[in-house]
């Protein structure tokens, strides 16, 4: 689970700096007070008793509102594949307050199409996933799902409507830069687009543990019809296949097995497809890619094994079947 971060304190630190102070509190009493605010933007001061417009006042001038300020909590993270994590603003808005944040994803690795969540819905299964981000809450999650870097980006909008940045509101852009490693073990990664490069057919990827006998069954095959197993010690979780993905029917589909058991047999890799599409399979063992195989799938449909696991002392690969 995520835990906040002293580098949030850091950035909120660094943003009170770089916004509009208040007048300092230790000041001498008998000081000016300074408005940090532009001339033109100086309002009739009310509490003076003959209505008197301070020095530099533009008496006809319409209020002004002040550009928000787009800001990201923090600036860099660190992942797995369908791990979520959480958007968080810093932005501020020194006359107002912020009123809708934007996040989108501007650099993402091949395969992957997530988008930002408004919630969970099941914080204990972050892999199902949310509905859309709501801009109008400042809630917002991510789940990465494809091994690789993403850059997501705040737009802000403060309670006048003025979006920054923007040509009214120039800003520098606010930028979370979000790494997705492979964890240490196996994770088995399954891409796919129809054959224009459109959304493709609901592909399910499988991994058979060596016990299985059958596709398709349970509870020794990971698919979409058996997304969690419970491999390895009864009971415990962190020895189980997951699956994520197969809620979106466009993909990626993920398959991670954080403690793979001994075996020489291996843990065999399927597809089955129902139409045309041109699928890329990624599997990485130990954190590192070990294979890609690029998979021309046939408008016919079916069912095809793309090879096994192999998880022994002196020897962890991937053998692809040769077909
Ligand atoms: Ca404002
Ligand atoms: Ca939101
Ligand atoms: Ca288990």
């Amino acid at each position: 689970m995520w835990t906040r971060r002293p580098l949030l304190v850091t950035a909120l630190a660094a943003l009170s700096t770089a916004c509009q102070d208040p007048p300092d509190e230790a000041a001498p009493v008998d000081a000016q007070p300074v408005d940090a605010r532009p001339v033109d933007a100086r309002l009739p001061d009310a509490a003076a008793p003959d209505g008197a417009l301070p020095d530099g006042a533009l008496p006809d001038a319409a209020p002004a509102n002040a550009c928000p300020a787009p800001a990201v909590a923090r600036a860099r993270e660190v992942a797995r594949p369908l791990q979520a994590v959480p958007l968080e603003s810093a932005s501020r808005d020194p006359d107002g307050a912020i009123a809708r944040w934007t996040w989108s994803v501007v650099a993402r690795p091949d395969g992957s199409t997530a988008a930002p969540i408004e919630a969970l819905v099941d914080p204990a299964r972050p892999f199902a996933g949310g509905p859309p981000d709501d801009p109008s809450t400042p809630a917002a999650w991510f789940l990465p799902d494809a091994v690789g870097a993403y850059t997501l980006e705040l737009r802000v909008a403060d309670d006048e409507g003025l979006e920054a940045p923007s040509d009214a509101c120039p800003h520098e852009a606010a930028r979370m830069d979000l790494t997705a490693e492979a964890p240490t073990d196996v994770n088995i990664q399954l891409t796919w687009t129809a054959p224009d490069g459109g959304p493709g057919p609901d592909l399910d990827l499988h991994l058979r543990h060596p016990a299985g006998a059958a596709w398709g069954e349970a509870p020794y095959d990971c698919f979409a019809g058996n997304p969690r197993p419970d491999w390895g010690r009864p009971g415990d979780a962190a020895d189980d296949a997951i699956l994520g993905g197969h809620h979106s029917p466009t993909g990626p589909e993920v398959i991670a097995l954080a403690s793979p058991e001994e075996t020489a047999d291996g843990y065999r890799v399927g597809v089955s497809w129902p139409g045309a599409a041109e699928a890329v399979l990624r599997v990485y063992l130990g954190g590192a890619l070990v294979d890609l195989v690029e998979l021309p799938l046939g408008a016919e449909g079916g069912f095809r094994e793309l090879g096994r696991v192999v998880w022994t002392p002196a020897r962890r690969a991937f053998e692809p079947d040769q077909n």
